[in-house]
C-alpha cells in the first residue's frame, strides 16, 4: 500500500515522465535559490528585474513548448510544472514569464511569418528581448472584441500601417522591446495582430507609462501602451490570423499556465501555514495544528490543490494530444484561481497578526491571487463561457 504524502497527496509525480520530473527539479531549484531571496524587496519596491527573464532563458524555461529556435520543445505538462514552480514563489514572476512565453513567443511561433520567427523567437527565448501582449483597453477589458485601437494604411510611408489607440494593464509593457498589439484594421474592421519593435518607433508615436502603486502583483511590472499614429511595417502583421481567435489562441496557453501556477502559490501557502501551525502555541501550550478548525483549513486547501493539479495535468496531457477545448481551459483556469484565492485567504487566518507582516509571505500570495482571478478572463466571464457551452445560449451581452 502507498503512504500518504501531504506534499503530493494524489501522487502526481507518479504520472510524470523522467524528463518532466527533471525539468520540475531544475525550475524548483532556480526559483527557491534565485527568486525567493529577491521577492520581498522586489515586492516592497515594486521592482521587476528584467535579468530574471535572461536567467530563465538560460535554463530553457521560456517558450518551453516551442520546437526549434533554441527552445526546449517539452510537453505542456512540463511547461505547467515550470509555471507551478515559479508561482510557488510569486504570481508576478510567473506573469512576466507567461507573457513572454505564451503571449509573445507563442503567437509569433503559431501565426508569424518565417522572417518574424527567425528575427524574434531565439532572442525572446533567451530573454535578450522582452515582450508584452496588448489586448485590454481602458474601455474594453472583458469585451476585447469592441476594441478601439485601429490600424490604417500610413498616409506617407509606403508599406506601413499607422496604428493609434491605447492598451492598459499590460504586463511588461514599460520594459518591452517587442510589443504584440491587437488592433482593428480600418479597411475590414477585423482584429489583426502586429509585432511592434520599440526601437523602430519614431519619438512620440509609442509611450509605455508604468502603472505604479499596485496593491497586488507588485513584483511584476505593468503599464500602458499608447500608440499615436505609430508607423508599423505591413510585414510585421501576422499574415493569416484574423478576428478574436488570434488573441484567444494565445490566451488558451496562458490560461492553462495560470491553472498550474495558482496551484503552486496555494501549495506554498499550505506549506507555510502548516509549519506555522506546528510551531505556534496557544492555550495550554498546544500547537495551533492540534486544533480541529485549523486542521480543517489545511485539509480544505490541500484537497483543492490536489484536485486542481490533477485537473491541470489531465488538460495538459489532452493538449499534448491535440484534444483540448477552450472550455476545458476555462473550467480549470476559473476553478484553480478561485480555489487558490479562497483557500489562501483562509490559511492567512492561521498566522494571526503575523499575517500582516510581509515576511510571512501569505498576504502577498492573497493579494496576487486576486489578480490571477481577474486577468485572462475574470472568473465570472469563464462561468459564462461554460454556461454558453452548457446551454447553447450566450449571456455576455
Ligand atoms: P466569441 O464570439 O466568443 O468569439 C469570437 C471568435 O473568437 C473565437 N474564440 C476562441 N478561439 C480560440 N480559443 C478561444 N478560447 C476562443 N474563444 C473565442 C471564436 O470561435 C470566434 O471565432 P470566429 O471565427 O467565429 O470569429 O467572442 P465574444 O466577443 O462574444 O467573446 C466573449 C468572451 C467573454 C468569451 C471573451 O471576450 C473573453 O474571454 N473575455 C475575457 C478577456 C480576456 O481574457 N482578456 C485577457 C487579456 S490578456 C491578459 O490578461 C494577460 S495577463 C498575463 C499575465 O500577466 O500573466
Ligand atoms: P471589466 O471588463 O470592466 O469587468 C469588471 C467586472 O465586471 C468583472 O468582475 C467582470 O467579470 C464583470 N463583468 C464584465 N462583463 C460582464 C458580463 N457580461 N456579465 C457578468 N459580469 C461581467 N491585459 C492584457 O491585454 N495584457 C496583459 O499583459 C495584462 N496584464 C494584466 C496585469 C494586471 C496586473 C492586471 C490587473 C490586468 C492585466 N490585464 C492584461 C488586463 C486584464 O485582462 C483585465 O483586467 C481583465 O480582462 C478584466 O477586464 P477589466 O479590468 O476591464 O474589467
Amino acid at each position: 500500500a502507498a503512504t500518504f504524502n501531504w506534499e503530493d497527496p494524489l501522487d502526481l509525480s507518479h504520472f510524470l515522465t523522467e524528463e518532466e520530473q527533471a525539468i520540475q527539479e531544475t525550475a524548483h531549484s532556480y526559483c527557491q535559490e534565485r527568486l525567493l531571496p529577491r521577492v520581498l524587496e522586489a515586492y516592497r519596491k515594486e521592482d521587476y528585474d528584467k535579468k530574471i527573464l535572461q536567467e530563465m532563458g538560460e535554463l530553457g524555461l521560456l517558450g518551453a513548448t516551442i520546437q526549434g529556435y533554441g527552445c526546449a520543445g517539452v510537453s505542456n505538462v512540463a511547461s505547467g510544472l515550470i509555471t507551478r514552480e515559479v508561482e510557488r514563489v510569486d504570481s508576478g514572476y510567473r506573469s512576466g514569464m507567461s507573457v513572454q512565453s505564451s503571449l509573445v513567443m507563442n503567437p509569433i511561433y503559431e501565426f508569424g511569418t518565417q522572417e518574424q520567427k527567425d528575427k524574434f523567437l531565439e532572442k525572446l527565448g533567451k530573454g535578450q528581448l522582452v515582450g508584452c501582449f496588448g489586448l485590454t483597453e481602458p474601455n474594453h477589458g472583458s469585451d476585447p472584441g469592441a476594441m478601439e485601437t485601429t490600424a490604417k494604411p500610413h498616409p506617407t510611408k509606403e508599406g506601413y500601417y499607422s496604428i493609434s489607440g491605447a492598451k492598459t494593464w499590460i504586463t511588461n509593457s514599460p520594459i518591452a522591446d517587442v510589443l504584440v498589439v491587437w488592433a482593428k484594421l480600418q479597411e475590414t474592421g477585423k482584429i489583426r495582430g502586429f509585432v511592434i519593435e520599440r526601437a523602430k518607433c519614431p519619438p512620440g508615436t509609442l509611450e509605455t507609462p508604468q502603472l505604479k502603486d499596485k496593491n497586488g502583483l507588485r513584483a511584476s511590472i505593468t503599464g500602458m501602451i499608447q500608440l499615436d499614429e505609430c508607423p508599423v511595417p505591413k510585414d510585421n502583421m501576422f499574415p493569416d490570423v484574423e478576428g478574436l481567435k488570434g488573441p484567444f489562441a494565445c490566451l488558451n496557453s496562458a490560461r492553462l499556465g495560470i491553472a498550474w501556477g495558482t496551484m503552486g502559490a496555494l501549495e506554498d501557502c499550505i506549506s507555510r501555514a502548516r509549519e506555522y501551525a506546528l510551531e505556534r502555541k496557544q492555550f495550554k501550550n498546544n500547537p495551533l495544528a492540534k486544533y480541529q478548525l485549523v486542521q480543517k483549513k489545511l485539509a480544505d486547501a490541500l484537497t483543492d490543490a490536489a484536485f486542481g493539479l490533477a485537473a491541470a495535468y489531465q488538460v495538459s496531457r489532452l493538449k499534448d494530444e491535440g484534444k483540448v477545448s477552450p472550455e476545458m481551459i476555462s473550467m480549470i483556469k476559473r476553478q484553480n484561481c478561485d480555489r487558490a484565492l479562497v483557500n489562501a485567504r483562509q490559511l492567512q487566518e492561521i498566522f494571526g497578526g503575523n499575517a500582516v507582516s510581509d515576511e510571512y509571505h501569505i498576504g502577498r500570495h492573497v493579494a496576487n491571487l486576486f489578480v490571477t482571478q481577474t486577468y485572462e478572463g475574470q472568473s465570472d466571464i469563464h462561468a459564462l463561457i461554460l454556461g454558453r457551452a452548457i446551454t447553447g445560449i450566450q449571456a455576455f451581452a
